[in-house]
């Protein structure tokens, strides 16, 4: 007869049910009482009752323990002794004091930024890049996935296609500069809640152009729910035979890499460098080459991509942590930065100063890590980043839960893996050039735009994307006029002139100058360059709309084209529109638009 710790049930006899299980069923039965899991089988009918359902318990528990680095016992043990100190309300940043970092500032088209932008050119072909999208977007208020999502209207791309397209034009530059023939792989991490969506999508899609090979989807799995502080596992509530779970945090992309065999792989293969990014940045690609130029150059085993940072903003700052043991630069959470602050002799918390900005760069959780230690962390570690639980108590004595919890972890804390001693830096970029991100329903936007906070909606992350093009179109020489805000479901976006201009157009941005010259566009203009060809422009007087579409293997000169037509503006959207444009509140009224085609590879010509 064994009563399991922590339990509140009588006994549980284990003998009486072995002679009814397999081997293999018994082995994780007494392994989960072991754990403190007894509870789980104390509803268990007699032997011969259930036996299926009995099996399919056990096998699920197998299952998480083979998902987690360590395993199960690790995982009771890891919240055990986390949920202590939170019922204990110790301070994780204790005898830490929080001081502002240093690090490389990049202003976009610098001399500093295009020599970097160069070097990480040259290397693009040795970089992997990581997309972590297992996360649901239950803020946005959107019931897809997020990178199938349009990253803006115009030209209608998905964030996914967005990204594959600049990995796409990165390789061709690349290997145009270093006269190899190499592929930069992809992996897109899934969980449970995008893993279906997300392989449909891609299959859908062709992959979006990327070869056989290039593209691995690697799912994370959630942990256990955690129902109090001994660590007991939560049941389903509607299958007393299941354990509850939830997600563990984007941090899994580690022990998944490892796990999955890829970061050794990719070493094998003679890659150098990973780079892992967010889902909804559509940005981002305009200053990840020169980040991986940085990491090289610099020799950094981690690079961060930071941003100024506005007060208050729900992004992570990059805080230097000193104490007498150790100084680790690292991510402070946004809901963790104000408390920390207060802690320690700043009164005010989480406030502007002379700048206007938080004093502490803002996290947009682009890292890209150096892969030969990167694989050597990984075996000594098996990926297992520090975790953190956020109990929500019911109680003043903290002994019982609102909800049940879980235990989570988060990708910018890999550095916490390392010794004292790596080099862990960052690079700070101009907000408008490296991070947009399209996380708020309307309503939650539009509070935060009033407190002069990014608000992060659908539509400012699509204006951010156009603004960007215009200013490298601006940056080139072009003439490209202002044009007026308008103001949709709430929120102000600055949407005119739309640009839209295709990764082989802005890749590298040095050269954005030699593919578009004597460019003039009217404020009310739409500009929108697809697809895989290459398009040069010598000479275009747009007041109106056009759309350039090329497919791969095609070279399109435009020279001396003159467009005027009604073009498009911008309109409330309609009541029975899709999700996907009713989240941005506002949608395209294309009155006329002058398309031009190419479906051909092979040169053409016009104007
Ligand atoms: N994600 C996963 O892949 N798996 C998970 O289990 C969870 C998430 P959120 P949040 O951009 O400003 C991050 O939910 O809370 C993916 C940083 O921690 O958007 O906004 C998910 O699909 C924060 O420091 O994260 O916070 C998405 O791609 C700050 O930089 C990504 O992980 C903030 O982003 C982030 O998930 C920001």
């Amino acid at each position: 007869m064994t009563v399991p710790p922590g339990s509140n049930q009588t006994a549980f006899d284990v003998d009486t049910h072995a002679a009814s299980l397999s081997d293999e069923d018994q082995t994780t039965l007494r392994q989960a009482i072991d754990w403190g899991q007894g509870h789980l089988f104390a509803h268990w009918p007699p032997p011969g009752e259930a036996q299926v359902d009995k099996s399919r318990q056990l096998a699920q528990l197998r299952a998480l323990d083979g998902q987690y680095p360590g395993g199960l016992a690790t995982y009771v043990a890891n919240a055990r002794d986390l949920l202590a100190k939170s019922k204990a309300g110790d301070n994780p940043y204790d005898g830490f004091t929080p001081a502002v970092p240093t690090g490389e500032r990049l202003p976009f088209a610098s001399a500093e930024f295009d020599a970097a932008e160069a070097a990480g050119l040259a290397q693009a072909t040795r970089t992997a890049f990581v997309l972590v999208a297992g996360g649901l977007g239950e803020r946005l208020g959107y019931g897809g996935i997020k990178i199938a999502l349009p990253s803006e209207t115009a030209s209608d791309t998905s964030f996914i296609g967005r990204y594959v397209a600049h990995l796409l034009a990165l390789q061709a530059r690349a290997n145009a500069l270093t006269g190899e023939d190499r592929m930069i792989p992809l992996a897109i991490m899934t969980s449970g809640d995008t893993d279906e969506a997300t392989r449909a999508l891609l299959e859908a899609n062709d992959d979006f152009g990327l070869a056989p090979g290039q593209l691995t989807v690697i799912k994370q799995e959630k942990v256990p729910s955690l129902r109090d502080n001994a660590a007991r596992f939560a049941q389903d509530a509607d299958d007393p035979y299941a354990i509850e779970t939830k997600p563990h945090g984007h941090g899994d992309v580690h022990a998944l890499l490892h796990q999955s065999g890829l970061a050794r792989t990719w070493l094998a293969g003679g890659y150098e460098h990973l780079a892992f990014f967010q889902d909804t940045n559509g940005v981002v690609f305009h200053a990840l080459p020169a980040m991986i130029g940085v990491s090289h150059t610099e020799g950094y085993q981690v690079n961060s991509m930071v941003v100024p940072r506005n007060a208050g903003e729900a992004a992570g700052g990059i805080v230097r942590l000193e104490s007498e043991a150790r100084t680790l630069t690292i991510n402070v959470e946004y809901n963790q930065l104000d408390p920390l602050l207060r802690a320690s002799g700043h009164p005010d918390g989480d406030v502007a100063d002379d700048t206007g900005y938080s004093p502490f760069p803002g996290n947009t959780n682009v890292l890209v890590m150096a892969l030969a230690p990167y694989v050597e962390t990984l075996i000594r570690t098996e990926g297992g980043i520090p975790e953190f639980v956020n109990p929500k108590y019911a109680d003043d004595a903290k002994e019982t839960f609102k909800k049940p919890t879980r235990l989570e972890c988060m990708m910018q804390d890999y550095p916490k893996l390392l010794p004292a001693d790596a080099l862990v830096g960052f690079t700070q970029f101009e907000r408008d050039m490296c991070f947009s991100t399209v996380k708020n329903n309307l309503a939650d936007a539009t509070a935060l735009a009033a407190k002069g906070v990014p608000a992060a909606s659908a539509s400012t992350g699509e204006a951010e994307i156009y603004a960007l093009h215009r200013k490298l179109l601006r940056l080139a020489g072009a003439e490209v006029a202002e044009g007026e805000p308008e103001t949709f479901a709430g929120i102000e976006v600055d949407l005119f002139p739309v640009v839209s201009l295709s990764p082989r157009v802005t890749t590298p941005r040095a050269g954005v100058a030699e593919r578009m010259r004597n460019v003039t566009i009217s404020a009310r203009s739409c500009l929108v360059i697809r697809g895989e060809g290459e398009v040069i422009i010598d000479g275009l007087d747009l007041d109106g709309a056009l759309v350039i579409d090329t497919v791969a293997g095609a070279t399109v000169t435009v020279r001396g084209l003159r467009v005027r037509n009604e073009g498009w503006r911008a309109v409330p959207a309609p009541a029975e529109a899709p999700e996907e444009i009713a989240i941005r509140g506002f949608a395209f009224d294309r009155a006329e638009t002058e398309h031009l085609r190419f479906d051909e590879p092979g040169d053409h010509v016009v104007g």
